[in-house]
C-alpha cells in the first residue's frame, strides 16, 4: 500500500496546550508523522511525497466560505491586532448569546473554534491545506485502481465541522475524500471512524445527508472529548437520518468489546451499499494513550485492519489521533498490514 506525506506539517507547530489544569507540550506533535513514516518505510509501505496544489473545490462543499476565508487570514490579523504568540480562542458564544461573527480576530477565533485546545501559528493554513492535499491525492490514487491508500494527514481533520476548527483539526480531511468519491460519480460512501474521540466534526458536515453512513466507535461523551456529542441517539436528521451511527463506549473497553462494535458498523455500511470507504484512522484507542482511555493492544490493530477489509471497498485511510509516541508507527503499521492480509 502508498502512503502520502507532506513536509508541510511541521509549519504547523503549537507551543503549548491547556491540559488538565495546565500548559503542557501539545500532545498532537510534528514528531509523530516522523515515527509513523519511519515504521512504515521500514515494514515496506511506499512512501509518496504530495504534489498536488491546493485545490478548494471539495473543501468548499464541506466547509463554509466564511470559515476557509478565516483560516486563511486569521494569523495576519492576529498579528495585526499586535498579539504575541500563538492565536487561541478564549471567548465562546454559548448558549443564549448571539451568532454573529464580530470584526475583532479575539471574537473571531471563538466564533470559529469549539474549544481553547487548538492554536493557529504561522504555518498552520499552510500545514492544514498540505494535509487536506495529502488526502486528495491519496483518494485520487484509490480512483485510479490501488485498493487502498493512507494519506499522513497532520493537522488531522475529524474535529472540523463546517465552520469549527477544534481538537487539534482546521480542515475536515475525511470529508472532503468522501466528497470527492461523489463527485466522481459514487452514489454512496461510508466513512468509519476509529480513533478515540467521537469525530463530532465529520458527524456535523453530514448529519443532513442521505450520501454518506457516518459511523464513530469512541469513548463515551460523558466522560471524553469532544463531550458534547457522540450519544447512540444521534442518528442523523432530515436526508441524513438513520445514516449516522454513533458507538460510545465506556474508560476500560478492551478490543473483543470495541471489535463487536466494529462489526456492527461494517455490517451497516455493507447494507448502505457504499461504493468507497473512509477511514478515520486514530490509533489513539492504544492501552498508553496519553489523553484516552481503551485498552487496546499492538497485535489489535492488526485484526481491526483485517475486520475493515471484509468490506472489499476502496478504502482511503486519513490519519487522526494517536499519541503514545513510542508505538504510534507500529499500531498505524499494524492496521494496514492486517488490512493486506499480513
Ligand atoms: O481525535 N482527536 C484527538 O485526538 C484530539 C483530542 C483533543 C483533546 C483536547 C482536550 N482538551
Ligand atoms: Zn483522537
Amino acid at each position: 500500500m502508498k502512503f502520502i506525506y507532506s513536509d508541510s506539517h511541521k509549519l504547523h507547530f503549537p507551543q503549548a496546550e491547556y491540559h488538565r489544569g495546565e500548559m503542557v507540550t501539545p500532545f498532537e506533535k510534528p514528531e509523530r508523522i516522523n515515527l509513523i513514516t519511519a515504521r512504515l518505510d521500514e515494514v515496506g509501505f511506499t512512501g509518496i511525497q504530495c504534489d498536488e496544489l491546493w485545490n478548494s473545490e471539495p473543501v468548499l462543499k464541506v466547509h463554509s466560505a466564511d470559515y476557509l476565508q478565516f483560516l486563511e487570514t486569521a494569523w495576519q490579523e492576529w498579528l495585526a491586532a499586535g498579539f504575541d504568540g500563538d492565536l487561541m480562542a478564549g471567548n465562546f458564544p454559548v448558549r443564549r448569546m448571539q451568532q454573529r461573527c464580530p470584526k475583532h480576530i479575539d471574537g473571531k477565533a471563538g466564533f470559529y473554534s469549539s474549544g481553547n485546545d487548538t492554536s493557529i501559528n504561522a504555518g498552520t493554513w499552510e500545514a492544514a491545506q498540505a494535509s487536506c492535499m495529502a488526502a486528495q491525492q491519496a483518494q485520487k490514487v484509490v480512483a485510479n485502481g490501488d485498493a487502498a491508500c493512507l494519506a499522513l494527514c497532520r493537522p488531522p481533520g475529524h474535529h472540523a465541522g463546517k465552520d469549527l476548527f477544534g481538537g487539534y483539526c482546521f480542515l475536515n480531511n475525511a470529508a472532503v475524500v468522501a466528497q470527492m468519491f461523489l463527485d466522481q460519480g459514487a452514489k454512496k460512501v461510508a466513512i468509519i471512524d476509529i480513533d478515540f474521540h467521537h469525530g463530532n466534526g465529520t458527524q456535523d458536515i453530514f448529519y443532513e445527508r442521505g450520501d454518506v453512513l457516518f459511523a464513530s466507535l469512541h469513548g463515551q461523551p460523558e466522560d471524553s472529548f469532544p463531550y458534547y456529542s457522540g450519544y447512540a441517539d444521534e442518528t442523523g436528521e432530515g436526508d441524513g437520518a438513520g445514516c449516522n451511527f454513533n458507538f460510545p463506549m465506556p474508560p476500560g473497553t478492551r478490543y473483543e468489546t470495541w471489535a463487536e462494535a466494529l462489526n456492527e458498523a461494517i455490517f451497516l455500511i455493507q447494507n448502505f451499499s457504499a461504493e468507497a470507504l473512509i477511514v478515520s484512522l486514530g490509533v489513539d484507542t492504544y492501552k498508553e494513550d496519553p489523553i484516552s482511555f481503551f485498552g487496546l493492544e499492538k497485535e489489535d490493530y492488526l485484526q481491526c485492519g483485517k475486520q475493515l477489509s471484509q468490506l472489499t471497498l476502496p478504502t482511503v485511510f486519513v490519519l487522526e489521533g494517536g499519541y503514545a509516541l513510542e508505538t504510534v508507527g507500529q499500531n498505524v503499521a499494524n492496521v494496514l498490514i492486517g488490512f493486506e492480509g499480513g
